[in-house]
């Protein structure tokens, strides 16, 4: 493109404008990262201590993102929301977000109960869709969290929303995720495939309960029969 015809299209005033807030949001997308990468290193330091603590490891994968920016757009325009922004840092807490993949259902709760401890994190939310699943079936922990990001002169606090799971919920979620949020299936089949994710999200918290369990009671017998060293 001819970038001269092109500018004398526009006013500088508005030229200026556009940059500048282009320049801010990219700036707004890094600090994001930046708290992505906080949370990140406070479960990989949990996890690290579990294992020293316990030989095993609670957390079995985090996966991080940033939302994307069409993403961003659809949520708030979809909010009624002005589309500047100041209205998305003020509005939008998922536009970082990590999610944390766990073996067993007690780890999830020892994770949140370890997270809610620091000092350095605010909870700002907390919804337990495993207590109270969603209709759909899906089951997580999610937490909305303040962190703060540490620059050259100051201090900004950053929102963050984590998602706690096992590694079935997550299995589940991925294909509810690639069957309705493509929505590449004929309306006809949706209901049959509502119902058939139901069941096996039932199913599959019904495996994550027994597996718990199982790991409960062979603990204790493993502490029942530790050889007495004295
Ligand atoms: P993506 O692609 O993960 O970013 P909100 O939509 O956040 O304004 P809501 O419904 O209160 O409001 O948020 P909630 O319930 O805390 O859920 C937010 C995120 O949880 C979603 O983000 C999904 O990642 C996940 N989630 C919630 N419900 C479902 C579900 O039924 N199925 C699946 N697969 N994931 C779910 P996004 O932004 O929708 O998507």
């Amino acid at each position: 493109m001819n970038n001269e015809l092109f500018n004398l299209n526009i006013s500088p005033e508005l030229r200026l404008e556009f940059l500048k807030s282009i320049s801010k949001a990219k700036e707004l997308m890094a600090y994001y990262e930046c708290a992505i990468m906080e949370v990140e290193t406070k479960f990989k330091v949990l996890n690290k201590q579990f294992s020293l603590m316990a030989d095993r490891n609670p957390i079995d994968s985090i996966q991080s993102r940033l939302k994307s920016p069409e993403s961003i757009l659809n949520k708030m325009i979809k909010r009624n929301l002005p589309l500047t922004i100041e209205a998305i840092e003020e509005n939008l807490t998922d536009i970082a977000g990590v999610r944390v993949i766990c073996s067993f259902l007690e780890d999830i709760y020892t994770l949140k109960k370890a997270i809610e401890k620091q000092d350095d994190i605010k909870v700002l939310m907390i919804k337990d869709y495993i207590k109270n699943p969603k209709p759909n079936g899906y089951r997580s922990l999610h937490m909305i969290v303040e962190i703060p990001i540490f620059l050259l002169n100051e201090k900004r606090p950053m929102k963050v929303e984590i998602q706690l799971r096992t590694i079935a919920m997550q299995t589940w979620a991925s294909l509810e995720h690639q069957i309705f949020y493509k929505k590449i299936y004929p309306e006809d089949i949706i209901p049959l495939y509502k119902a058939k994710l139901l069941e096996a999200a039932n199913i599959s918290y019904e495996l994550d309960r027994k597996m718990q369990d199982i790991k409960k009671e062979t603990e204790q017998k493993i502490i029942l029969c530790e050889p007495d060293l004295d």
